[in-house]
């Protein structure tokens, strides 16, 4: 997979390249690449935004530098991103599909935001990490690359993705670790048991729990068994 980053501040990158997806890097899994869009400003004051045509507070990012900085990066396998509120809110299912992608382009907005011209020219798809309005798109485009990095094969071992939050659509069960004794609190005695099948009893009801008190919606969309909506019941 390779990440190309269309940005004006390409200082703000330099947290992922610590950690899990620093190593990724090193391991060649994936490859960041960082274009700064002001690089392409013909302005000998190297300017990359103006006021907006019809009134409006703030400034823009100009079409015909974003446009170069994409031409510099683009492939005939690149899929543009756009970080915005204005796009479909991000959620492990679209993380999965964009993990099977080979090239993403992430084109990361400032101040006002960009020229809707060369949006509409060169943006395959918006995606918004939430609904409130951030200053930039770079933190939204590291959320992006830290999640769709988790599914590149080697990048975690293997099977760490596979029973977590929202990996069957449902948040994860507890999880603990030593000391079996915290604060008078012990690890509950299944988890000890070396009982496979018990263990993933427990922790499936533990998981439908956790749902039900902090994501009910969640189980609307579940095929859940009688036995599954029984116990759900007995929760209310
Ligand atoms: C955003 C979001 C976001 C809007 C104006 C950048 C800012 C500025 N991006 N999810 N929420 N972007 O607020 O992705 O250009």
């Amino acid at each position: 997979m390779k990440f190309d980053i269309l940005t004006l501040f390409p200082e703000m990158f330099e947290p992922i390249k610590q950690s899990i997806i620093g190593r990724a890097v090193e391991n060649n899994l994936i490859d960041i690449n960082i274009t700064n869009i002001r690089d392409f400003s013909k302005d000998k004051h190297k300017k990359v935004d103006d006021t907006i045509y019809g009134g409006g507070a703030g400034m823009l990012i100009k079409p015909d530098v974003v446009y170069d900085s994409f031409c510099s990066v683009r492939s005939d396998k690149s899929k543009v991103i756009y970080m915005s509120p204005q796009g479909k809110v991000l959620c492990q299912e679209k993380v999965e599909e964009l993990s099977k992608e080979e090239h993403l382009i992430i084109l990361c907005g400032h101040y006002e935001g960009i020229d809707n011209r060369v949006l509409d020219k060169i943006v395959d798809e918006e995606i918004s990490i939430g609904d409130y309005v951030l200053t930039g798109g770079e933190i939204p485009a590291m959320v992006l690359i830290d999640s769709v990095s988790r599914y590149i094969d080697g990048v975690l071992s293997n099977g760490s993705t596979e029973e977590e939050s929202f990996s069957k659509g449902i948040l994860e069960y507890p999880q603990y670790t030593r000391p079996e004794i915290f604060e008078g609190m012990e690890v509950p005695e299944v988890l000890k048991s070396g009982h496979h099948e018990n263990i993933k009893k427990w922790r499936r009801k533990e998981a439908l729990k956790n749902t039900f008190y902090k994501r009910p919606e969640l189980l609307e969309k579940q095929d859940l068994t009688e036995e599954e909506r029984k116990y759900i019941e007995s929760l209310k």
